[in-house]
C-alpha cells in the first residue's frame, strides 16, 4: 500500500471543528503522536462520501487505512491511544471504568447542556432549570478532583480529553454567568489550564471545508 507522505498512513478523520465529540477525537490523535488526513465537514451539508460510509452520519468518523469505519468518538480515542500513549492518558482504565463517567457526561450532562445553551430551540422557560441540573453534575465532578484539579490523579487523562470539551461549551453558553456565578473552582482551573495548552490550540485550528477543495488534502495536526 502506498502510504501518504505527510502522515505515514492513510487514515481519514471526518470532523467538525466545534463538535465536542470531534474535539476529543482530534485530541487523542494529538496525544498519541499520530497524524491523519482531516476532512472538515459541516453538519448542514454532509458530503456524499461521508454519508456513504456512515449510516449514523454523526461526526467524528474515522476511516482507517484498512477500511475499518469507527463511528463513536470514544472508540476513535481508544483506537489511537491504545497504539501509542506516551503520557499514559489511558491509565484510569487500569483502576476504574472511565466509560461510565464519560458516558454519563455524553448523555445526562449533554442533555442539560443542549437545553441550556440552545434554550430558544427547546424551552426558553426551562433554561435555568437545565443550567442548575448541569451545575449539579459538575459539582459531583468537582468533588472527584483533588487540589491538583485533575479528574484522575495529578495529571491529564482520558477524562479531561473526553469531558472538558463539553464543559467548555457550558462556559461559552453564558461566559459572564460562568465567570461571576459558577462556583466550581477546580473545574474552572482545569478548563482554563486546558484551553491554554498547545494540544488544545492545535486541536482547534481552523481547516477549510473539505467539499470546497476535495483534491487538496489537509492534515491534522498541522502547525
Ligand atoms: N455518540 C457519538 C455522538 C456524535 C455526535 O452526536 N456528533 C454531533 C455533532 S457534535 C453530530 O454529528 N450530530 C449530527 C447532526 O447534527 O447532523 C460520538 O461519540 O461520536
Amino acid at each position: 500500500m502506498l502510504l501518504n507522505k505527510e502522515t505515514g498512513n492513510n487514515h481519514i478523520l471526518y470532523s467538525f471543528r466545534r463538535c465536542p465529540f470531534a474535539i476529543r477525537a482530534r485530541l487523542s490523535i494529538y496525544f498519541s503522536n499520530n497524524k491523519c488526513q482531516i476532512r472538515e465537514i459541516t453538519l448542514k451539508n454532509k458530503p456524499e462520501e461521508f454519508l456513504k460510509i456512515s449510516s449514523k452520519a454523526t461526526v467524528p468518523v474515522l476511516l482507517t487505512e484498512d477500511g475499518a469505519i469507527i463511528e463513536e468518538s470514544l472508540d476513535i480515542m481508544k483506537w489511537f491511544l491504545l497504539k501509542n500513549d506516551p503520557l499514559d492518558i489511558m491509565r484510569p482504565y487500569d483502576y476504574e471504568s472511565p466509560d461510565e463517567l464519560i458516558g454519563f457526561f455524553d448523555r445526562d450532562f449533554k442533555f442539560h447542556l443542549d437545553r441550556y445553551k440552545y434554550s430558544t430551540r427547546f424551552d426558553p422557560q426551562k433554561k435555568d432549570e437545565h443550567r442548575n441540573a448541569a451545575v449539579k453534575i459538575l459539582s459531583k465532578l468537582e468533588n472527584k478532583m483533588d487540589d491538583s484539579a485533575y479528574i484522575y490523579g495529578d495529571k491529564i487523562s482520558i477524562y479531561e480529553l473526553s469531558i472538558l470539551p463539553f464543559i467548555r461549551q457550558f462556559m461559552l453558553a453564558d461566559i459572564n454567568w460562568y465567570e461571576s456565578e459558577f462556583d466550581c473552582k477546580k473545574i474552572k482551573l482545569s478548563l482554563s489550564r486546558f484551553i491554554e495548552t498547545n494540544a488544545f490550540i492545535v486541536t482547534m485550528k481552523k481547516y477549510n471545508e473539505w467539499v470546497l477543495l476535495r483534491e487538496e488534502a489537509q492534515y491534522f495536526p498541522s502547525y
